[in-house]
């Protein structure tokens, strides 16, 4: 059948029968109406927050008619309701979110309405920040392509679709994230299965487009993209929409590439309900976008065509508010969650990496390794027991080249802890990063909500901070964030600390109190190679995400070295170990501040200072008991670590041991750590600012004497 449309003769709508019209028309109606009624909620205080999909409609009804739910995946951002609606998600589960139910499939009343998430749909658990998001869909994408090539994992056939699609949606002013720039080359050097949609409203909050764009149209930009299928579309009209998001589809699911769509949308409803676009849209530009409303305009093709009378339409309208009225009702009267659960789901409740589970037997064997070796060979053992880690980072391949392979010994990280895993393991398993560490982490974090268990590199701790969005606000919320439905574990590596004699201010630092305090994730610090091996295979084998902090100048001393303990050693979290008996006074201490803790102590042995020296070897969680069973027998204690004094992880001890142990205490709590400033390039200057032997020996003397 022939029709006419926007005078052009056309194949009958696109395809779609008068029923599937109707269908989108209602969809779109019932996610302005649900954002009218939250309106209305929020206004009698009976929500909390509101930020609409209004004006965004026809393009996202258009995506949920060409991907298919529980089979697709999808990470859509807080605009994406009309989507969701019809991917599945009910009105009754969306106003669950909006009351901050404790049904809430999103998130079980943890984040603002629109934070889509629904496992049923492949709907990944999404956050606030803007941009995010992208790199997660480059990695759910990358997971399906990994599961494909790797025949290896077990159920591999259940966790994937030959000719699946990611989906990632963002506004415009989101493209200016450098996230977004991250995920993009990721897709394109990958030549991954993703399918973008950035939907332009023209306004991110009040700021317009072309401040954030140079030009004004990302669409023209991104051209430029090798394999990138770019089309640029008015998003208000339904069936531009529908034959772009078919053909952006249709290639991606081909695999010739990804694809992105840059839909010109409207914002009828301001930001969000804090904020008043009248303060800074003229009223000529607000009329203009009141004129390509997409419900109006799909109400008048309806009846232009004759596919909807009057009469339909107010019977649609009418069955849209009653539904929405009633699933108001109900959200309304769901329970909250119970103020008991505030701290649930900040780790896995099934497996516990702190239990007996993980306190297996050592089985040495050889002779002593440095803690390189251990690592790499605990790496290896690992790789080989499970097909599901991936390893991937910045120069942790032997070699990206397949023709360099077979004539280079391979590079396997700048210190080597990965030598020679692409060569045993394979491409799709161990591949280079580019220089870009959201990339790395935040792909992480996409594949580990697949199940795949990434164990990245971040090559120097000194920068990880391009990541710390991804780990702060991603990586360790993901659990809680969404009630125990979305998780990510997995591991990232990072070598840490100073004592190089010319590491300077950034091959130095330390920061691992920074981690402790984002809850979600063990931070774990080995200070030998055998602590080192049965640390990391914990981390790998816990289902949380881990930050496992390698002292560069731990890797190759002789005094930490040790027996390979074998394939199935493993230490649990949060179990400390006493390095040295002592009576007198307590030290605690970690990493590289574990081996001038001894010294010191076996110099104030000379003073008849007994010094007892404990390694936490966990920070997150760390091991609380042992800290106070020695201080009720020593009653003094010093706490040394690398880091700033201030700030350290040292004043979170201090704090809990002066609480908590006060009447056992005979002297204060003293702590020895780094000067707070960077740590200077000049020897003379790193030894004065890091804390050495002889600093640890005064505190030590000052708290005996006490
Ligand atoms: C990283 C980050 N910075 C700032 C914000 C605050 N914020 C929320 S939405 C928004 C504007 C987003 O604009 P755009 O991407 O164009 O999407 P739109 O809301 O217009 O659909 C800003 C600045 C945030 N959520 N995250």
């Amino acid at each position: 059948m022939k029709a006419v449309l926007n005078g052009r003769e056309t194949e009958a709508f696109e395809g779609l029968q008068r029923d599937d019209l109707l269908a989108v028309h209602r969809t779109m109606l019932l996610s302005r109406k649900l954002d009218d009624k939250e309106i209305q909620l929020k206004n009698q205080s009976q929500i909390f927050f509101q930020i609409s999909g209004a004006g965004h409609e026809a393009v996202l009804v258009a995506a949920g008619v060409t991907l298919k739910p529980g089979y697709d995946w999808f990470f859509p951002y807080y605009r994406d309701r009309a989507l969701c609606l019809r991917l599945g998600v009910t009105p009754y589960e969306m106003l669950l979110a909006s009351v901050g139910a404790k049904d809430d499939p999103a998130s079980g009343g943890r984040q603002m309405p629109s934070h889509w998430g629904h496992p049923a749909y492949n709907i990944v658990s999404g956050s606030s920040p803007t941009g995010t998001q992208v790199l997660h869909a480059v990695g759910a994408a990358e997971a399906g392509v990994i599961y494909s090539r790797v025949p290896q994992i077990p159920d591999r056939d259940a966790r994937f679709h030959a000719d699946e699609v990611t989906y990632v949606s963002l506004g415009e002013g989101a493209t200016s994230e450098g996230e977004f720039w991250e995920g993009l080359n990721s897709a394109c050097t990958k030549r991954l299965p993703i399918l973008f949609l950035v939907e332009d409203n023209g306004y991110a909050i009040s700021v317009p487009v072309e401040v954030q764009t140079p030009g004004g149209d990302i669409s023209r930009l991104v051209r430029s993209f090798p394999g990138l299928h770019v089309d640029s579309i008015d998003g208000t009209d339904f069936f531009a929409s529908l034959r772009a998001m078919r053909t952006a589809t249709d290639y991606v699911r081909a695999r010739k590439g990804p694809a992105f769509v840059h839909a010109r949308v409207i914002r009828p409803y301001s930001h969000s309900l804090s904020d008043d676009e009248k303060l800074y849209k003229p009223p000529a530009e607000r009329e203009a976008e009141a004129r390509r409303d997409p419900i109006a305009r799909f109400t008048e093709f309806l009846k232009k065509n004759g596919l909807a009378s009057d009469d339909d339409l107010a019977a649609i309208l009418s069955e849209v508010d009653r539904e929405v009225n009633e699933a108001a009702l109900k959200a309304l009267a769901a329970p909250k969650p119970a103020k008991s659960t505030a701290q649930l789901w900040l780790y896995s409740p099934d497996v516990d990496p702190t239990s007996a589970a993980f306190d297996t037997p050592a089985a040495p064997e050889g002779k002593p390794e440095t803690m390189v070796s251990a690592i790499n060979r605990t790496l290896k053992d690992e790789m080989a027991r499970d097909a599901r880690i991936v390893v991937f980072g910045e120069d942790v391949a032997d070699a990206s080249k397949k023709e360099a392979l077979p004539v280079v010994p391979g590079k396997g990280g700048v210190f080597k802890l990965t030598h020679g895993l692409q060569r045993l393991y394979g491409d799709d398993r161990v591949f280079n990063a580019p220089l870009a560490e959201a990339n790395i982490v935040g792909r992480a974090v996409g594949m580990a909500t697949r199940r795949l268990k990434p164990v990245v590199e971040i090559q120097f701790f000194d920068y990880i901070w391009p990541a710390m969005m991804q780990i702060r606000d991603e990586m360790t919320m993901m659990r809680y964030r969404s009630g125990n439905t979305w998780s990510c574990p997995m591991v990232i590596r990072v070598p840490i600390g100073g004592y190089l004699r010319g590491g300077g201010p950034y091959h130095s630092q330390s920061g691992e109190s920074i981690f402790a305090h984002c809850p979600g994730v063990r931070v774990v610090y080995p200070s030998n190679a055998v602590d080192a091996a049965g640390l990391l295979r914990t981390s790998i084998r816990c289902d949380d995400p881990v930050l496992f902090l390698e002292h560069k100048h731990l890797y190759r001393q002789t005094y930490n070295k040790g027996e390979y303990p074998g394939k199935e050693f493993m230490i649990p979290f949060g179990r400390a170990a006493l390095r040295r008996e002592g009576e007198h006074l307590l030290l605690v201490t970690w990493g590289a501040l574990v081996q001038r803790s001894l010294l010191a102590a076996q110099q104030a042995e000379k003073d008849h200072i007994s010094v007892a020296v404990l390694d936490l070897r966990t920070i997150v969680p760390y091991d609380w008991n042992a800290i106070a069973m020695h201080v009720k027998r020593t009653n003094r204690v010093v706490i040394a670590h690398e880091d700033q004094v201030m700030c350290g992880f040292g004043a979170e001890l201090a704090a809990r041991i002066g609480g908590e142990l006060f009447e056992h205490l005979d002297a204060p709590v003293r702590r020895v750590g780094a000067l707070n400033c960077p740590v200077a390039y000049c020897p003379d200057l790193e030894e004065a600012i890091l804390p050495q032997s002889s600093d640890v020996l005064k505190a030590i003397r000052e708290t005996a004497r006490y």
